[in-house]
């Protein structure tokens, strides 16, 4: 079938109509050769092989400059995604004020206030060091002195993070000197990030970068083992929108002690005695996977990932802890809280799926929801035509497996991989080999990503760091049901008449994680693609045909 002309009397067509070779090529035409030719390497095909291998696909590389990207940039990562949820922290921006302003509660990330006598709640506050023009010439460590020193009078925190933004990079502050010298001075937990947004390719640099900062200088520094059967540390769960509430709810049902998440809901007494846990969750395997395989080497915590986006996967997850625990009472418990929940979640679903069935969503988000939240849309009998992610690396889409062919360029080697040894006293594998190879066979697998292209169709096409002008061709193309992405999308992708979903901040909704999470998911999808409004929306061009040939496109 030839590809239909993009009009707006199009009526939607079925991916597998098409041949999505020529698809991909509709989408890269307009390029410049050599734009073509880079962007033909992040769009792929998907076919699954028996074997459950699949094409390659070009990721983790720098945008074309001029293609408007989705990313946000390394110290979004350090400072907006890792470290920022954590509540008892004082996080300084140094830099100039947009960078701390712009990046001050924009995640939805939520948290506890934490009202106990001595906690802290520094996430309502915003602080920058403001450098102005005078440091930018004659250096600011003077005023990132002043400004460590000043939060520290006022708010007497346990700890002070600094994070750099490009012009630190550029004029040479050494924020880890100043770190060192204000930690001795004041006594307290102070260390710094070389997080300048420059560094890497987008926000994942930041990820590692803020990994290895958490790690060299908070965990392990509290060895209080605290009471609990089944003790686990989430990682990769940043409670927006609630997520992380909810799994906690379903944690202390099942009787797991959460002894810290990285970092929903988090404080950073909880990080420093995370190595006391016996097992590490997984959730979003592209921001913290840092952590999990350095803890694994230091500690001996083994590391399995899990997903709580959608009802089966939260149930498989929660199933998966038991096993690990290998505790007849924690099955029971486990299965009995399942028993409770998933029926009620089955029969919302069962209500909302026959007005959702056979619609069709596309994904394009950050590292790791364009794949678990096709879990939520499968429960809908809804089809993912087409998903990507904006900075995940190749093992996110096509497994770890492909770890040990993965091209480290010049970019990712830029940042730093630290060299972690056995701890010589703390060292403590939790699981030998042997018992480590029977959980495997139950099916409790051990520092594995299956990826998101195993799970996905045959003929989806993957689009790797989409581009506006790739997102204006698919949705013309294809005139989805609903569209994933973010805010910066949201506006123009709605004027093609589609509604969007944003994922990042879950617009004004969620929790959207676990049982309650998922029915929530069901209703707000319900809504947002049945609802007849667009239907009654007449864009100008429309009523007037002669303003198309004004502005329409190719
Ligand atoms: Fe992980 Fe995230 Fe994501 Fe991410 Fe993010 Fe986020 Fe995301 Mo926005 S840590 S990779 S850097 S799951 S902020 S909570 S929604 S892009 S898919």
């Amino acid at each position: 079938m030839a590809i239909p002309a993009e009009d707006k009397n199009q009526v939607p067509v079925m991916l597998e109509d098409l041949d999505p070779e020529k698809v991909k090529n509709r989408l890269i035409k307009k390029y410049p050769p050599k734009v073509a030719r880079k962007r033909a390497k992040q769009i792929v095909v998907n076919k699954v092989d028996s074997d459950g291998t699949v094409p390659q696909i070009g990721s983790n590389v720098r945008t074309v400059p001029g293609l408007i990207s989705q990313r946000g940039c390394c110290y979004a990562g350090c400072k907006g995604v890792v470290l920022g949820p954590t509540r008892d922290i004082i996080n300084i921006t140094h830099g100039p004020v947009g960078c701390g302003f712009y990046s001050w509660l924009t995640r939805r990330n939520q948290t506890d206030p934490d009202t106990t006598p001595g906690g802290h709640n520094f996430m309502t506050y915003c602080f920058t060091t403001d450098m102005q023009e005078e440091e930018i010439i004659f250096g600011g460590e003077k005023k990132l002195k002043q400004a460590i020193l000043e939060a520290y009078d006022n708010f007497h925190p346990k700890a002070i993070a600094v994070f750099s933004t490009c012009p630190v990079g550029l004029i040479g502050d050494d924020v880890h000197a100043v770190c060192r010298e204000m930690k001795e001075k004041l006594g307290i937990n102070i260390f710094g990030f070389s997080c300048e947004g420059y560094k890497g390719v987008s926000q994942s640099a930041g990820h590692h970068i803020a990994n290895n900062g958490i790690f060299t200088h908070v965990v392990g520094t509290d060895d209080t083992v605290k009471a609990g059967d089944y003790k686990i540390n989430l990682l990769g769960e940043y409670n927006i929108g609630g997520d992380a509430f909810e799994i906690e709810r379903l944690f202390e049902a099942c009787g797991i002690t959460l002894v810290s998440t990285y970092s929903g809901n988090s404080s950073i007494d909880a990080f420093a005695n995370s190595h006391t846990a016996d097992l590490n969750l997984i959730m979003c395997h592209r921001s913290i996977n840092y952590v999990a395989e350095m803890m694994e080497k230091k500690y001996g915590l083994p590391w399995t990932k899990v997903n709580f986006i959608g009802a089966a996967a939260t149930a498989k997850s929660l199933r998966k802890i038991a096993a690990y625990f290998e505790d007849q009472k924690l099955i029971d418990r486990v299965e009995h809280v399942i028993a409770e929940e998933l029926p009620v979640v089955e029969k919302a679903c069962a209500e909302i799926r026959p007005r959702t069935q056979g619609k069709r969503a596309m994904l394009f988000v950050g590292g790791s929801r364009a794949h678990h939240y096709q879990e939520l849309f499968a429960e809908l009998g809804m089809k993912t035509l087409s998903a990507g992610y904006e900075f995940a690396h190749r093992d996110d889409y096509e497994g770890r497996r492909v770890l040990p062919d993965i091209k480290v360029d010049a970019d990712s080697r830029n940042i730093q991989e630290l060299q972690v040894e056995p701890d010589p006293i703390k060292f403590n594998p939790r699981k030998n080999e042997k018992e480590i190879r029977a959980l495997t066979v139950k099916g409790v697998e051990f520092a594995g990503y299956r990826g998101m292209m195993p799970e996905m169709e045959n003929g989806s096409l993957v689009i790797d760091d989409i581009s506006q002008h790739e997102t204006d061709k698919m949705i013309a193309m294809f005139k989805p049901d609903i569209f994933c992405a973010g805010i910066k999308e949201k506006y123009a992708v709605q004027k093609h008449g589609i509604p969007l979903k944003q994922l990042h901040s879950y617009d004004y909704g969620g929790p959207y994680a676990g049982f309650k999470g998922a029915i929530n998911f069901y209703k707000e999808i319900d809504r947002m693609i049945n609802s007849r409004i667009r239907d009654y929306l007449k864009a100008p061009w429309q009523k007037a045909p002669e303003l198309a040939a004004k502005y329409g496109c190719d």
